[in-house]
């Protein structure tokens, strides 16, 4: 793994080293906010609170024995590929590996609230995770001292898919991953999958915790004003993991360009390739059958130039709602879902 940051960790897999739709743990990005909470899952409870009728606190045990739920999901972090971004940016120097595919096995969220039993004004549902600490400056308006890892959802999406994992590719949650408990928001940026869940607030209105409305948001413009929102669905977008940036590759010859693809919500329709630099394009194969807020794996044949030189790879998804990607990144979006067709250089030789 490639370390981005020691103290709080950060990490990433070389993306050249894509193999199948499901990432080994190992070999699963990690980011956190803050240094690692130390659990004992003797006392660890998870609270249900806010407007609910009856308040609950679960053990690790008792978390174990509700109904269980298996699914497969695509998380990004919502900062991946900010190394192409011109000029850099400030923040996680992600290159294309801030991505991994798990399946999650848990509780539904849905079923948990059930539980609870919901009061009829709730509108949104907060996640706290137990690690907490003062975030790093970068220019935006700080709290005023530490604070927990807190974001939400909307009561809707709550009900509908979301998930309380303990189990990640058929073993118990890591302790970077976010053990004994983690929150999985399919087709959501990952920022909202709380890892090391405590508490889970059930709201009137909506949240503006700091890693809701300050960092992982950007301005959207709604008429003609720019309304401060949170980063939710990713965005379609796919990525080139073989060749490498700068890899030399042969000239006059066959290259299985590979790559994945994905998009929030929705399934990954068709991807194609350019090898000139975006003038001409050709449809990739998609490998694996498409599954909803799961990542498609692609290949495509390159017949390489005769001629040595230097020439660039694009990749452009489409999704089942028609959205495809953007040439240049969003500037309303600043260092956070970029997913426009990112440019791999290679040199023939
Ligand atoms: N409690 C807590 N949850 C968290 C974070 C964190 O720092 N603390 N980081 C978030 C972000 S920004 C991302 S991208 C994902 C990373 O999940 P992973 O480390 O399992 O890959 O967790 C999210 N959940
Ligand atoms: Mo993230």
């Amino acid at each position: 793994m490639i370390i981005l940051s020691k103290q709080p960790e950060v990490l990433e897999p070389p993306f050249s080293e894509l193999e199948d739709v499901i990432t080994p743990s190992e070999k699963f990005y990690v980011r956190d906010h803050f240094s690692r909470p130390e659990i004992d899952i003797e006392s660890w409870r998870l609270s249900i609170e806010g407007r609910i009728k009856k308040r609950l606190a679960l053990g690790y045990e008792e978390i174990r024995a509700l109904p269980t739920t298996s699914i497969t999901a695509t998380l990004e972090c919502a900062g991946n590929s900010r190394t192409f971004l011109v000029p850099p940016a400030k923040g996680v120097k992600w290159e294309l590996g801030g991505i991994g595919t798990a399946v999650w096995e848990g509780v539904r969220l849905s079923h948990v609230l059930d539980q609870a039993g919901l009061a009829e004004e709730s509108s949104e549902v907060i996640f706290r995770g137990s690690d907490m600490g003062e975030p790093e400056p970068d220019g935006k308006p700080m709290p005023a001292g530490a604070i927990h890892f807190e974001r939400s959802v909307p009561l809707s999406k709550a009900m509908s898919d979301v998930l309380l994992a303990y189990k990640m590719n058929g073993q118990e949650l890591s302790a970077k991953h976010g053990y004994p408990l983690r929150v999985i928001v399919p087709g959501w940026y990952a920022v909202a999958s709380v890892k090391w869940l405590s508490n889970i607030i059930v709201s009137d209105e909506p949240f503006t915790g700091f890693y809701q409305s300050v960092d992982y948001a950007y301005w959207m413009e709604r008429h003609g004003q720019p309304v401060r929102t949170p980063i939710t669905k990713l965005q379609v977008k796919a990525a080139i993991a073989r060749p490498r940036q700068d890899e030399v590759v042969r000239r006059n010859a066959a290259y299985e360009v590979f790559g994945a693809a994905w998009s929030g919500e929705s399934e990954i329709e068709r991807v194609d390739l350019s090898t000139d630099g975006g003038v001409t394009w050709n449809p990739a194969t998609l490998l694996n059958e498409s599954q909803i807020n799961t990542w498609r794996l692609w290949s495509f044949r390159w017949q390489t130039p005769d001629a040595p030189g230097t020439t660039t790879l694009l990749a452009r998804a489409t999704d089942t709602n028609g959205n495809t990607q953007p040439m240049q990144h969003d500037r309303n979006h600043a260092d956070y879902m970029i997913h426009f067709c990112l440019p791999i250089k290679v040199q023939i030789q």
